[in-house]
């Protein structure tokens, strides 16, 4: 039985794949961070197949720890600080996990490997990194200009993992997923905090929400096709970098347009504010990806539709707001 380790499997695309995996028959240990992490016992509830092992990107010695008890064929490094908006308050801790978190495990993995190192790595890069885009679409050869500490820190790790492959012989690989979305996503993603307030609005427990940046183009899709794309990453005989996009763009307003209507509202502008602490220092205006590298070379290509990725989430909220108020 293979055995994947998984940092950020608390989040949206760690739950996923930590699914994806078990059921292509692996042993999926999670990394987990913190004393009495209340995730944990979430964790234990939707994900019991799940196996934890203490340990964070910011101290080297826990994760030789961790690949010394997991003994991993593959490390999915999904851990980070994600949240580009958090990043701007947050600068050094970004750096700190998101960037140098990746030099962390790169390194804990050189170590605990030894010669003819058998273990596989995937790093969680971002479209983040093409920021004020050079070229649209955006491929693996576009060159890279962060626009926030979170894509630059990204950057860092992306170059590192191309580093340690060509440095070490590693099996590393990078994938630069765009924007990826689920009824799974946090409340502070533009995507999930709409839908959640949409249903809050459709069940008359909410007046309005308040947004920031409506202009800003993304090229959304599912979290759960994302995943299957890392898996086929690290299952092909050499390592490499790939897009993974839908190759689809389309502006924030479009996404919350959408998303009322999904839930039988037409006239969305009356329940939308704008409000300038949504605005970011620097923005990103547009992101689409090419995916055709993935889509030639590991048979990868998106399957929900953006209409149907915003129509599930609207109805998942609705459905978990009509349930707090049984
Ligand atoms: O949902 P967002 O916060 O995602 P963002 O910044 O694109 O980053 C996400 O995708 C990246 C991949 O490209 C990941 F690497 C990263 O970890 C994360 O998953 O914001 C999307 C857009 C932005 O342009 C933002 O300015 O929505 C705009 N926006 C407008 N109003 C807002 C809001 N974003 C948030 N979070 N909240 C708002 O009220």
């Amino acid at each position: 039985m293979p055995t994947a380790l998984i940092t950020g499997i608390t989040g949206q695309d760690g739950q996923y794949l930590a699914e994806h995996l078990h059921g292509e028959g692996y042993r999926v240990v999670g990394l987990i961070t913190g004393q009495r992490n209340p995730r944990s016992e979430t964790m234990a509830a939707d994900l019991p197949y799940v196996e934890l092992v203490p340990g964070d990107l910011a101290d080297l010695a826990s994760l030789i720890a961790a690949l010394e008890y997991t003994q991993p064929d593959e490390v999915y490094n999904l851990g980070a600080i994600s949240f580009v908006a958090l990043s701007f308050k947050q600068p050094e801790l970004t750096a700190n996990v998101t960037g140098l978190g990746v030099l962390r495990l790169l390194e804990a993995i050189r170590l605990v490997g030894g010669v003819n190192n058998p273990i596989r790595f995937y790093q969680a890069s971002s479209s983040e990194m093409f920021g004020k885009v050079r070229e649209t679409p955006q491929n693996e050869l576009t060159p890279l200009h962060p626009r926030s500490p979170y894509g630059s820190a990204k950057v860092f790790g992306h170059n590192t993992t191309v580093n340690y492959r060509e440095s070490y012989g590693l099996y590393a690989c990078s994938g630069i997923l765009f924007n990826h979305e689920s009824p799974r996503r946090g409340l502070e993603f533009v995507t999930r905090k709409v839908t959640n307030a949409v249903a809050r609005i459709k069940l008359g427990l909410q007046d309005e929400v308040a947004l920031g940046n409506l202009d800003a183009k993304r090229d959304w899709g599912f979290a759960g096709d994302y995943v299957q794309a890392m898996h086929l990453m690290l299952s092909q005989p050499e390592p490499d970098d790939y897009v993974i996009a839908t190759g689809q763009t389309h502006a924030v307003r479009d996404f919350v347009q959408l998303a009322f209507a999904a839930a039988g509202i037409d006239d969305w502008e009356r329940y939308v504010r704008i409000d300038p602490r949504f605005f970011r220092p620097a923005e990103v205006d547009l992101l689409v990806g090419d995916a055709s590298k993935a889509a030639s070379e590991l048979g990868w290509e998106p399957q929900m539709s953006f209409e149907e990725l915003v129509t599930s989430m609207v109805t998942n909220d609705i459905e978990i707001e009509r349930r707090k108020l049984k």
